[in-house]
């Protein structure tokens, strides 16, 4: 992932949100469209009227025939429509109200607790612990039988709430069921839960999600869709098929989960290896009940509503479109591990908030993990990471929360966020000269200051701080700017002297798709853009070259508000021509290569672009 992509577009398909569902219903319209005109009363009526071969009498009898053919049709149609439409995805507002949240807290908490990462006396350290019964091959039984033992009478869902609020965390998601399949919830579609099994028989889920509620906390809930009491077999890859009973199972687990915890912000679907009906059908099943309930990305097939990283994973690039980075203390486990070695607390505060700004600034949410322990009590050491964190969010949230990524590449001092008319700097090292450069910066810069504290001077594109405020860590400036925030990027191509524009891939933007068919699967191209001055204003032809396509196909070739076609054939290098296009002088019109519209899930840049560029034609077109 430490590729020198800087955007990510996770989700290939933008159903999820408003526009795009209208987007799709177009498409759907389109299609249905398509398909009616070349149906067969139709080419009958304009070939009748072609030929004028039939009589007055015949052509009445065929006007009532095709008026009702055209009636059935039409409602055929609307229900084809409606059906392929039902499955509602999360509004735009709900999509952006679970972005603005930006810091979460993960607990895995189940059976596996109880053993802390020890097995038979020993020290598991092959997988993390919540899968301990994988790592140390425990017999299902052995395992089973653990659950006769389970008492987390320490656990108080009101005072995890409570140290969720105290870290500035906004969400909070629990595992309802681990790939163990233990279920932490109370389940009819078995007995194999915390309510039926064990001497606490209480929901654990229930009361989480009644505490969040009196909190105003977002609540989700992680559900793993493979299952060893199921019958899974155990496989440190957890990218188990689903057998059509378990199928079933999930489905019907999931439809408790969705009818019997009041609104869930999310649902943290993980591992598996569903097939793609098998994701549609989750995740239909999933919004039929709660349509404002957001995905995780590992729903797989391209069906969730928000990217996932890889567990403790934070990628390089910068995206607006919803994704989150699941982290954990330790990136050795999830579950309690009894025997962690716990590292001085200062660098782990300074560790996960560092990797907060780093994620949040890439337009990413933080959702940060505690293992309870098998009495239910929350881990002090992780209590206090979580609390130092909350303390630096407390005087520096203000440029966490709502805001949106980074709108530069790269900064030598740190990271940004925006919000509003306030752009956020966040000082990781401070450069020799003491100031801090924002390259491309052209709005008009206004006020600065430290956060809550003493002003400071800006100089053109710097703002000068000579020092830091303190020993603090990870100091923010709150810098005030007039206008729309324009940034000239880094790399805005120019004409050469014949006129020719050259656009390259190491110089390009790249957006992907994650979380395709599998864990396992790498991110997809999507799509590649990069930022062009137009100084010559006129007629353009747009030239790609391209090599390795399989299919011949049309791919969209977006510059600044004009959309055109480009058909590139399979060969193994080739160029296409798209366009005329004409262009006003401007410096900055984005330019950029997608697959095809309409778009389904998950489309992607199936070949290789060699170079993009744009030939100027003259002053109009000849
Ligand atoms: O719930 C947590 C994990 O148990 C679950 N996802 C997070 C949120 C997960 N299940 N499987 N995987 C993640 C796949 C991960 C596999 C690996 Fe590894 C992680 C391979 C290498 C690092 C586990 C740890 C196996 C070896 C070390």
């Amino acid at each position: 992932m430490k590729s020198i992509s800087f955007l990510l577009l996770l989700l290939s398909n933008t159903r999820k949100t408003g526009a795009v569902s209208s987007g799709h219903r177009k498409s759907c319209g389109v299609f249905l469209l398509s398909w009616w005109r070349a149906s067969a009363p139709f080419a009958l009526l304009s070939n009748t009227r072609k030929t004028g071969a039939v009589s007055s009498g015949h052509r009445k009898g065929c006007g009532v025939f095709l008026l009702s053919w055209w009636l059935a049709s039409a409602l055929f149609a609307l229900c084809i429509c409606l059906r392929l439409d039902a499955q509602e995805r999360p509004s735009k507002e709900t999509a952006q109200q679970w972005q603005s949240r930006k810091y979460g807290m993960f607990i895995h908490f189940g059976l596996f607790s109880t053993l802390g990462g020890v097995w038979k006396g020993k020290q598991y350290s092959g997988n993390y612990s919540e899968q301990i019964q994988s790592d140390a091959h425990i017999p299902e039984a052995e395992y089973a039988a653990l659950a006769a033992q389970f008492n987390p009478t320490q656990w108080d869902a009101e005072a995890i709430v409570k140290l969720a609020e105290d870290a500035g965390m906004k969400f909070i998601v629990l595992t309802a069921k681990h790939h163990d399949g233990f279920n932490m919830f109370d389940t009819k579609q078995t007995d194999y839960s915390i309510v039926k099994q064990t001497p606490y028989a209480r929901d654990v889920v229930k009361s989480l999600a009644d505490a969040c509620r009196r909190h105003n906390m977002a609540f989700g809930v992680y559900y793993s869709t493979i299952d060893w009491h199921f019958g899974d077999i155990p496989d440190q890859r957890n990218d188990n098929p689903i057998s059509h009973a378990h199928e079933e199972f999930n489905v019907a687990q999931l439809r408790e989960l969705l009818a019997n915890y009041g609104p869930l912000s999310e649902i943290w679907f993980d591992m598996g290896h569903a097939t793609a009906l098998q994701s549609k059908r989750f995740a239909d099943t999933v919004h039929k009940l709660q349509p404002e309930c957001m995905i995780s990305g590992r729903v797989f097939n391209s069906e969730g509503d928000f990217g996932e990283t890889g567990d403790d994973d934070i990628p390089e690039y910068i995206t607006d479109e919803p994704w989150e980075s699941p982290a954990s203390i330790f990136s050795e486990t999830w579950g309690y591990r009894s025997w962690q070695k716990r590292t001085p607390l200062d660098d782990k505060i300074q560790e996960h908030i560092l990797r907060l700004v780093k994620v949040v600034s890439r337009g990413g949410n933080y959702l940060l993990n505690i293992g309870p322990k098998g009495d239910g009590s929350v881990v002090n050491y992780e209590a206090d990471v979580l609390r130092g964190t909350g303390a630096w969010l407390k005087k520096n949230g203000e440029a966490i929360y709502g805001t949106s990524p980074q709108p530069f590449r790269k900064l030598d001092f740190g990271y940004a966020t925006v919000k509003g008319r306030h752009l956020y700097l966040f000082v990781e090292h401070l450069p020799a000269d003491g100031r801090l450069r924002l390259p491309g910066m052209k709005s008009r810069i206004g006020e600065a200051g430290w956060m809550n504290g003493g002003k400071l001077s800006v100089d053109g594109d710097s703002v000068i701080v000579g020092g830091l405020p303190g020993n603090e860590f990870m100091p923010v400036v709150d810098l005030r700017f007039e206008g729309e925030l324009k940034v000239q990027p880094a790399f805005a191509e120019r004409a050469d002297g014949s006129g020719k524009i050259t656009l390259l891939p190491e110089h390009a933007d790249k957006l992907f798709n994650a979380n395709g068919e599998g864990y396992y699967d790498a991110p997809t191209l999507r799509s590649e853009k990069w930022h062009v001055a137009v100084e010559r204003a006129g007629v353009y032809k747009v030239e790609i070259a391209y090599k390795r396509g399989r299919f011949a196909r049309v791919v969209d070739v977006q510059v600044g508000k004009q959309l055109i076609k480009a058909t590139l054939y399979g060969n193994e290098e080739d160029r296409a021509i798209a366009g005329p296009i004409r262009l006003s002088s401007s410096d900055d019109v984005a330019v950029s290569i997608n697959p095809g519209s309409p778009v389904v899930r998950g489309a992607k840049l199936d070949f290789e672009v060699i170079s993009v560029s744009l030939l100027y034609q003259g002053e109009s077109s000849k």
